[in-house]
């Protein structure tokens, strides 16, 4: 892929020998990890597809769009409204967060103790390694932890950043508050482009939203069958690539894919034998290319059915009502979406718990592996109520506290194994 798209890579700016590295290292993981599953289904070829092309014939696609006029739209966080950013005739992308990368450039601005994930934003930025970040015209931030807040005044020095204050209540104050700034972000969005966001222009916008979420909640549903027709990995990379892909193209193919996985499940067929530990995650978001824990658990003896994280579940719930009629009506039915967010920047959470115990029961999870990035205060700290929570349904809980080196596989791997045991009963 590199010569072919070579030239473009180097009229974004990229460091080209560190980017050549990246993508070496990234089809390497991708084939340990995915391609070596047994069993697959015939849809995966698009997910195989999307990741082997995300670097190049997606943003050739960014390229001409952005040729015709366009305007890129980067972000970080499932709070970004982006039925905006499409109504707005731009094209929203998220940006890499889940690798170790640029470690040395991103710890020159940040201090050592951050979490991955930001690390991983600044590192991508200042290493300039990711097409996505190189194309953006305008970065959205937002503040819902202080590492990401601070981290944003830092970006901002190295690109554009329009950053989105997030309420971390539900009170009525905190509604009108996020609605203000959902405001905000419109007429910045409407600068940008230079296109007015129209009632007409937002309706489509939230149809395409909606069917892309409504083709997620389908693949959950049918996972929940026992055998698990497919492997928690292929449904995180799905979740993944849906922050990436054009939506009517990805909602398409993953149809195309819960077909097949409606005959398989009318058909008795797993991916797993029936009897296989049935785990749900819970905790930070995995963003691309962060497979580590689904890989050791999946290789551990136990099927994923389920990711309680904004890359899973919390990102496809709600979807946006679409019976305003009015843009002012509409523009409410987006904020009141919004707000039934549960991310630990929330107090009190009570409803992130609920919806967990509710998760556990619904896809009959033999045990929960809680996942935090070190120095994740918010989600950390949260998992004291989640533990408790699970405690009273009788679902055993597996705490996994990591970054994204792969320096502790080994370990992991341990614990995990050790826990796989234990709920097998
Ligand atoms: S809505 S989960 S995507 S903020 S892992 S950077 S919280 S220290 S990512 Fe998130 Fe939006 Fe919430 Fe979802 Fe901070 Fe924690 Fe790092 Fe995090």
């Amino acid at each position: 892929m590199s010569s072919q798209y070579e030239r473009m890579w180097s009229e974004l700016g990229l460091d080209l020998p560190a980017h050549d590295n990246l993508l070496k290292v990234l089809a390497q993981f991708y084939g340990d990890i995915y391609l070596s599953q047994q069993g697959r289904l015939r849809g995966a070829e698009y997910l195989d597809f999307v990741i082997s092309e995300v670097h190049g014939l997606r943003i050739q696609e960014l390229c001409k769009a952005k040729e015709e006029g366009k305007k890129i739209v980067g972000c970080f966080c499932v709070f970004v409204p982006e039925e905006l950013v499409w109504a707005a005739n731009a094209i929203c992308v998220g940006l890499c967060a889940g690798a170790e990368i640029g470690q040395a450039e991103a710890e020159r601005v940040l201090p050592r103790a951050t979490c991955a994930l930001i690390k991983s934003f600044m590192g991508f930025k200042l290493g300039r390694l990711c097409p996505f970040f190189e194309s953006s015209d305008l970065v959205v931030g937002e503040t819902t932890c202080d590492g990401k807040k601070k981290a944003y005044e830092i970006l901002g020095e190295f690109c554009p950043v329009h950053v989105m204050e997030i309420p971390h209540m539900k009170e009525q104050w905190d509604r009108t508050m996020w609605k203000a700034e959902v405001l905000r972000f419109m007429r910045r969005l409407e600068v940008l482009t230079g296109v007015p966001i129209t009632k007409d222009r937002l309706a489509a916008a939230l149809r395409m939203i909606n069917e892309r979420r409504t083709v997620l909640k389908r693949l959950n549903s049918l996972r929940t069958a026992i055998p698990t027709p497919i492997s928690g990995r292929d449904v995180l990379l799905v979740n993944q690539i849906s922050f990436y892909d054009d939506p009517p193209r990805f909602t398409k193919k993953i149809g195309e894919l819960c077909d097949e996985l409606q005959q398989r499940v009318a058909q008795g067929k797993g991916i797993v034998p029936p009897e296989t530990p049935r785990v749900m995650l819970s905790g930070c978001p995995m963003a691309v290319p962060n497979w580590k824990l689904p890989y050791v658990v999946e290789s551990s003896g136990a099927v994923i059915v389920g990711e309680e994280s904004c890359i899973g579940t919390r990102n496809i719930r709600d979807l946006v009502a679409e019976d305003g009629t009015t843009l002012d009506e509409m523009i409410d039915r987006i904020v009141d979406r919004y707000m039934k967010i549960d991310c630990a920047c929330f107090t009190p959470n009570q409803e992130r718990l609920e919806h967990i115990v509710q998760m556990c029961q619904e896809l009959k999870v033999n045990g929960l592996i809680y996942y935090t990035l070190q120095f994740c205060h918010p989600y950390a700290i949260e998992s004291y109520k989640v533990e408790k929570a699970l405690e009273r349904i009788g679902i055993p809980v597996l705490k996994i506290d990591t970054d994204y080196s792969m320096e502790d596989v080994r370990i992991l791997k341990n614990r995990v194994e050790a826990f796989v045991e234990m709920i097998k009963g």
